[in-house]
């Protein structure tokens, strides 16, 4: 049984300044920067779009892949992470969570790795955040999300909230920081 940090679109476009940007989008940085150390294994995900992709239809063009926009926020510690899925790369879904990856089939990585566990962080809480945490109940995983390392878009002003209600009656653990224990 092992545990991992699940680190969601943390990209230049969704930080402010970005063309999705997100209201202090860019404040988790030094927050998951601080907890990458507890844990052993570090995935992240990255929306990772076509110019084409029908999900512009929706949003405004953000993170098409190979671009600036797509990259990790600088101060992001990218270094440490171990698996870097991307996901949206398809130009007819938008590929909201993690688990619809296409470099790699995550559900199967996590059960052949013997992951049980997931800390989630990142952007958006809203969004791929929420549909990321959701899948991961689906698929039987202990799910724990950050609730000081995540921010969100609110198209409506308590999207975000709702978003963590709906995470919360759905079977994750709502977590602080500080709280996450120095022994994975
Ligand atoms: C996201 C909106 C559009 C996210 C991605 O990463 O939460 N939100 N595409
Ligand atoms: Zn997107």
């Amino acid at each position: 049984m092992k545990t991992a940090l699940l680190i969601v679109d943390v990209q230049n476009d969704f930080c402010p300044g970005g063309a999705l940007g997100v209201k202090d989008g860019d404040k988790i940085v030094p927050t998951i920067n601080k907890i990458i150390k507890k844990f052993d294994l570090v995935i992240s995900s990255q929306d990772w779009h076509p110019e084409d992709s029908v999900h512009f239809e929706k949003w405004p063009v953000h993170c098409v892949a190979g671009t600036k926009g797509a990259e990790f926020h600088p101060d992001l510690k990218s270094e440490k992470i171990d698996l870097k899925l991307i996901k949206g790369t398809d130009n007819k879904d938008d590929g909201y969570s993690a688990f619809e990856a296409t470099n790699l089939s995550f559900a199967n990585y996590l059960e052949e790795n013997e992951i049980t566990t997931l800390y989630i962080c990142g952007l958006t809480t809203d969004y791929c955040v929420k549909e990321t945490a959701l899948d991961a109940v689906k698929n039987g995983i202990h799910t724990f999300v950050i609730t000081d390392a995540i921010a969100a878009v609110n198209v409506q002003p308590c999207d975000g909230k709702e978003a963590l209600n709906e995470m919360y009656s759905k079977g994750c653990i709502l977590i602080e920081s500080e709280d996450i224990s120095d022994v994975l």
